[in-house]
């Protein structure tokens, strides 16, 4: 299998932990898509993820599939043995829960500050995106500020569990993880208060699959 994506960006970070988390890292092909250059947004990419972004994992099949934590659940699954993403109906429920709780109130928001109340990947890239819409810079600021609520709340939650989704580290602790690499790219900080959260990053920062990604 291939994965198109670029090395050191924040959602790509996340299927690489994943890859790196079941040990397949040594079968993927790495094709890099070029983000600064506007590679992702001309057609030939298009035609493999209409929306724009990476990564996108490409199988032997000609099969494009995008969307990180679609990725995650096929790599996940490959073995019979999912670890990430939840065995039980109850596991997969609340993983899938806090993974979708750790898009919305932090990475998505995070980049739609990054993409909207700053310069973004620059105004050859961006500007398409915002062309006509006057509300860009209000709305950017409106996520930074969701961005900050969504740590202060992920730090609530690691109060009373070791990993965010529960006892195990899973595909949310990924997500949470790949929000706050995006902020520190964004210069979003992380409250001084928010000491689990703190703590949890240190922890997880340690696992091989991070430190590989
Ligand atoms: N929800 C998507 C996923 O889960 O894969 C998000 C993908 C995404 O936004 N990728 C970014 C992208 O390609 C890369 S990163 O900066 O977030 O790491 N952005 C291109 C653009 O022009 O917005």
């Amino acid at each position: 299998m291939k994965i198109h994506d670029i090395p050191g960006f924040p959602n790509p970070l996340r299927v690489r932990i994943a890859l790196g988390e079941k040990g397949l890292t040594d079968q993927v092909e790495f094709v890099k898509v070029d983000l600064p250059a506007g590679e992702h947004k001309e057609a030939a990419f298009l035609a493999k993820n209409p929306s724009g972004a990476v990564p996108v994992l490409e199988l032997e099949d000609g099969v494009f599939i995008s969307e990180c934590t679609a990725i995650t659940e096929y790599v996940d699954n490959l073995d019979g043995k999912p670890v990430l993403t939840g065995a039980t109906p109850r596991e997969k429920a609340v993983i899938h829960m806090m993974q979708k709780r750790a898009e919305a109130e932090l990475i998505d928001a995070v980049a739609d500050y990054f993409h909207y109340a700053t310069p973004g990947l620059g105004a050859a890239i961006e500007d398409g995106k915002k062309a006509g819409w006057t509300g860009r810079d209000a709305f950017g600021q409106k996520q930074g500020e969701r961005a900050v609520a969504g740590m202060r709340y992920f730090d609530g939650v690691l109060r009373d569990r070791p990993y965010v989704a529960g006892d195990q580290f899973s595909m949310a602790d990924i997500t949470v993880l790949g929000g706050l690499v995006f902020a520190g790219f964004a210069q979003i900080d992380v409250p001084e208060d928010c000491t689990a959260l703190t703590a949890w990053r240190q922890r997880v920062q340690e696992r091989p699959s991070v430190k590989a990604a």
